[in-house]
């Protein structure tokens, strides 16, 4: 396997365990040059923090991209996260189409909100750009609210199959080539991810910790990432990722209420990885 370069967009947020903080160490754990482009840097995320400060990075992400073009800095795959405004949507989409290797991969964790709510920050606007990106992706990893936000569908707490593949078909018929879906559950014991591409349709369903954790949609898309970089199909990245945000969510007491302790489960995500799933 030679060696990988991702580049990964999304914000710093300085305290709060999320975006850069996580995606950067656990794509790293995973063997695979790990570039960043910050979209913004806050004091804390937005989810329970009152007062937080956010600088919008959007003008430097445009100076640093010019710099990487003079310069013809390419990526194997490009990961984008939260961004804090919609212009940087196309600052993203630029990045897909002039500074990828060929082959390289676009994908795209539509950071909007949980819960059947959006972030503080976004409105539907967002969310129509946010449409836009997703439709040049070559994998997208909505939870189930993002989902219904893109599909446009009203969000419900509890659902059946037909639902849930109903959403998947909208993401797809935007052009989305392979759709993972998170925090899919049938039940009040077991919940799960969904992958749908053209090889067909995986569920993975694990048990269900009840407890909302902040982060956990980050550590899932970088180490879905990183193992998708390893050669893992989307369905065995999912898996990894899977269990990875699961042991990390086991490591968390319930008092650690802002993030996810995921820094002493590194080790079980590179065996994942490299040993165990060879
Ligand atoms: O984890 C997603 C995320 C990333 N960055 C910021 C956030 C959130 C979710 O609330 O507020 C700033």
């Amino acid at each position: 396997m030679d060696y990988k370069r991702v580049l990964t967009v999304q914000d710093i947020s300085c305290f709060g365990q999320c975006s850069l903080a996580v995606a950067s160490p656990v794509i790293s754990a995973c063997g695979v040059e790990t570039c960043v482009l910050p979209s913004a840097v806050l004091s804390t995320h937005t989810m329970g923090f009152k007062g937080y400060t956010c600088r919008d990075l959007t003008q430097d992400m445009r100076d640093i991209v010019k710099h990487w073009d003079s310069q013809n800095i390419n990526f194997d795959a490009v990961y984008s996260g939260y961004l804090s405004d919609a212009r940087q949507i196309e600052t993203v989409k630029q990045i897909f189409s002039t500074r990828l290797r060929g082959g390289g991969l676009r994908i795209v964790d539509p950071v909007m909100g949980d819960f059947g709510r959006m972030y503080p920050a976004f409105d539907g606007a967002f969310a129509d750009a946010m449409r836009g990106l997703c439709a040049t992706a070559d994998v997208i990893l909505p939870n189930v609210t993002e989902a219904c936000l893109l599909a446009g569908e009203e969000y419900r707490e509890r659902y059946d199959e037909s639902f849930v593949k109903g959403l998947a078909a909208s993401l797809s018929a935007l052009g989305a080539k392979q759709i993972v879906l998170t925090g899919v559950s049938y039940n009040d014991d077991s919940t799960g991810v969904a992958v749908f591409s053209q090889s067909g349709d995986f569920y993975y369903s694990h048990r269900r910790i009840n407890r909302s954790c902040h982060g956990t949609g980050d550590l899932f898309s970088s180490a879905f990432t990183g193992a998708l970089m390893n050669g893992k199909s989307a369905e065995r990245a999912a898996r990894i990722a899977a269990d990875f945000v699961l042991d990390c969510i086991d490591s968390t007491p319930a008092s650690h209420w802002y993030g996810v302790r995921f820094e002493r489960c590194l080790p079980s995500l590179i065996e994942a990885v490299f040993v165990r799933d060879r």
